[in-house]
């Protein structure tokens, strides 16, 4: 039996010089995974395909086919089921996207896998051998928040030469935040913790000393924490992952974070204005101390990424030029902008649907550089306009020259990201899908009231039984 596990593409940063095309982002963990849940049985070939560094196969002779589903990839993935449904083959869809809209899914789909997969997908395939793969899967409720016999990732079918950092790795799922545009507590609505042992395990399989943490929230439990970063020491790796800004207030977690190896961290700060962090939910980010926190970071040799967003309620025209400004105050190494987003089952998504706001339901527009809401205080045209400004101006030469003057020698991700997102600059400029605010000519309309859960009779319906 063969099972094609497949990743659209999702069209981000990417460096492509002829046929040499590389991901700027660290390795996704989500079909290694996938594929190391797969019943160990020589009977069993898994070939995985991410469509962000491979070409996606439209003949591969699969007798299953998964595809992973994130919003922005949902048309993509659409797509590629039909093909493949149309050629015989039984999809399978999971992820992101189906786990909120299984109702949408489960009609482009054989089967689909709602939640987590890691006892759902082996079922799923053990059925499918007998003939008698059911439509829906759920995961089954775990008892404590400890999500044990996670098997380490099959990084032996990555292409590692595809990506800038293919070591990674994940400790916990979920986050205890709520931010109101944020899809993880709608998909994942608690915190889960790996055992330390596992996590380790994986560290230690893992070539080279440098490794990214996928965890959205990776210190939030400090007893977790402090447990999992001991264990780093003698490892010896370098690593970067995902915090918020508050929880290193505690400067004993952020020395042994330095002490554990680590040499980057993404932070969303979002916004500069506190009435904003409080309107969405993200109140626990303190504007006013923004400084203090990245010159306690900058001390210890942290490299930050910090992410801004613009189009909330609050922001009006002059915010472009005032998150520039800021960005550079600030010292931020690599700095990042998205637009405001309401992803499906969001609590951004429930309250701009009753103010009749979105404009777009096209998910492709849905990647975070597209406007598909309307703005409180401009046009959607302005918006894009002066979102593609602030990159524009943050990338210039002379701004990145002054970032990458901080670096530190051995540790060369302020100037590998800068460069990034200039190239990124040059793409947001001259491709024609960043040309527009959002698909105007195809916006979709809202998900019927269907999409959001599986007809009754599906539930426990065969696929082909
Ligand atoms: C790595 C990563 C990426 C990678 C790969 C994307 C991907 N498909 O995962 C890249 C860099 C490309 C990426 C890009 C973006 N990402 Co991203 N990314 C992540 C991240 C940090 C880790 C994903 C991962 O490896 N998880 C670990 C694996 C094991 O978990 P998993 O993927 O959920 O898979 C499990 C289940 O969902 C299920 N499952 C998943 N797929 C399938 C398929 C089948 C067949 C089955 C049976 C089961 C199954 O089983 C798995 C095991 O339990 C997540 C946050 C997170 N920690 O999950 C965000 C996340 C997926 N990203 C997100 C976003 C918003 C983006 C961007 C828009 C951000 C940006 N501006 O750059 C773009 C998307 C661009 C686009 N065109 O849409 C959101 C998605 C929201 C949504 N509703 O779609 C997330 C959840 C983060 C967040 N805070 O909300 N991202
Ligand atoms: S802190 Fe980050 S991961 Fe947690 S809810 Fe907010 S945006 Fe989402």
């Amino acid at each position: 039996m063969r099972i094609l596990l497949i990743m659209p593409d999702a069209h981000m940063h990417k460096l492509r010089l002829g046929p040499y095309l590389r991901s700027m982002r660290e390795a996704p963990l989500t079909l290694t995974t996938l594929a190391a849940l797969v019943p160990d049985d020589p009977e069993i070939e898994v070939k995985i395909v991410d469509g962000s560094v491979d070409r996606i196969p439209l003949d591969d002779p699969a007798d299953l086919v998964g595809i992973s589903v994130i919003t922005g990839c949902a048309p993509s993935a659409y797509a590629i089921a039909r093909h493949y449904r149309l050629r015989g083959t039984p999809v399978v869809l999971g992820g992101v996207h189906v786990s909120v809209l299984p109702g949408e899914a489960i009609q482009h789909a054989d089967a689909i896998v709602v939640g987590r997969g890691e006892s759902a997908w082996p079922q799923l395939i053990q059925d499918f051998r007998r003939g008698r793969m059911k439509r829906v899967y759920r995961e089954h409720d775990l008892l404590d928040d400890v999500l044990a016999g996670v098997p380490a990732p099959r990084r032996d079918l990555q292409r590692n030469s595809g990506y800038m950092m293919p070591n990674t790795v994940q400790a916990t799922r979920g986050c205890r935040r709520r931010c109101d545009f944020c899809s993880v507590n709608a998909v994942w609505p608690r915190y889960l913790k790996r055992p330390v042992a596992d996590v380790v395990r994986d560290l230690r399989a893992m070539p080279g000393r440098i490794v990214a943490f996928n965890d959205v929230s990776l210190v939030d439990d400090e007893e977790y924490a402090r447990e999992l970063l001991t264990a780093m020491i003698p490892l010896k790796k370098k690593w970067g992952g995902l915090v918020t800004a508050d929880s290193l207030q505690n400067t004993g977690l952020l020395d042994l974070m330095v002490e554990s190896g680590c040499v980057y961290l993404l932070v969303g700060f979002e916004s500069g204005d506190q009435a904003t962090l409080r309107g969405i939910r993200k109140g626990f980010n303190q504007a006013a101390q923004y400084k203090d926190f990245v010159n306690m970071l900058h001390r210890r040799g942290i490299t930050i990424q910090g992410c801004f967003v613009f189009g909330f309620d609050h922001d009006d025209k002059s915010v472009f030029d005032s998150t520039v400004d800021l960005v550079q105050e600030l010292g931020i190494d690599i700095p990042r902008y998205s637009l405001y987003t309401p992803y499906p089952g969001t609590p951004l998504f429930q309250r701009l649907m009753k103010e009749q706001r979105i404009l777009s339901f096209n998910w492709n527009d849905y990647d975070t550089m597209h406007v598909v809401i309307q703005p409180a205080q401009m046009s959607p045209e302005e918006l894009y306009t002066g979102f593609k400004r602030a990159y524009r101006e943050t990338f210039k030469i002379r701004r990145i020259a002054g970032r990458v003057a901080r670096m530190d020698l051995r540790c060369p991700i302020n100037f590998v990201g800068n460069l990034c997102y200039r190239i990124f600059v040059r793409r947001l400029y001259s491709e024609p899908r960043f040309a527009a605010p959002f698909s105007a000519a195809n916006p979709g309309a809202p998900p019927p009231a269907g999409s959001w859960q599986v007809p009754a009779e599906l539930e426990e319906a065969l696929c082909c039984g």
